[in-house]
């Protein structure tokens, strides 16, 4: 039987944020309610002189009901007592797009080649969640090998949401 509160999560071990930084391709995606990133989405993580985590990402978002546009955002994460679990602030460089604060979790990376994230926005009383959203991260824009996928399904699974994900697409429209 599968433990699918959230708090029981297993999140990435001695996380390193400046070997994490650079370019990751959003493979896949979990959406929540409402989703905003829909596709082309590339996110870059920095880190500052000050030694906090930054990122930028661009993407096609929802914009409005049925309408889509490329967009810009920012987001900065605050840190926690466990070093891969951030708090993530977010905006767009454009007022109009979606801002928020919201959990930002690396559940499993190989800094290389692939990484796991996971966010919940709302937990249930019995401690699973309500609503979360998951990307799947890849250093390349093509995709994650055979062996990979297998571990990202296996973590998929563990965040209790298997067969939850849609693919991202990179047609090149941002
Ligand atoms: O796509 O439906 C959704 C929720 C995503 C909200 C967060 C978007 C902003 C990301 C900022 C950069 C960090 C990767």
């Amino acid at each position: 039987h599968r433990d699918c509160r959230v708090s029981h999560f297993r999140v990435m071990e001695h996380f390193d944020k400046l070997r994490y930084s650079g370019t990751w391709y959003a493979v896949a995606k979990k959406d929540p309610e409402g989703l905003f990133l829909i596709d082309n989405v590339v996110a870059k993580f920095n880190v500052e002189p000050d030694g906090r985590m930054t990122a930028t990402a661009r993407g096609r978002v929802m914009v409005f009901r049925g309408v889509s546009t490329c967009a810009d955002m920012v987001g900065k994460f605050q840190e926690t007592d466990d070093p891969a679990k951030f708090r993530m602030q977010y905006y767009g460089v454009l007022s109009y797009l979606e801002k928020g604060l919201d959990d930002h979790w690396v559940v499993d990376t190989d800094y290389d080649n692939y990484a796991v994230h996971y966010s919940c926005r709302e937990l249930a009383y019995d401690g699973t969640c309500l609503d979360s959203y998951s990307f799947i991260f890849s250093r390349d824009p093509a995709g994650l090998t055979p062996e990979i996928q297998r571990i990202v399904r296996k973590r998929q699974e563990e965040l209790c949401l298997d067969r939850k994900y849609r693919v991202v697409v990179h047609n090149g429209d941002c």
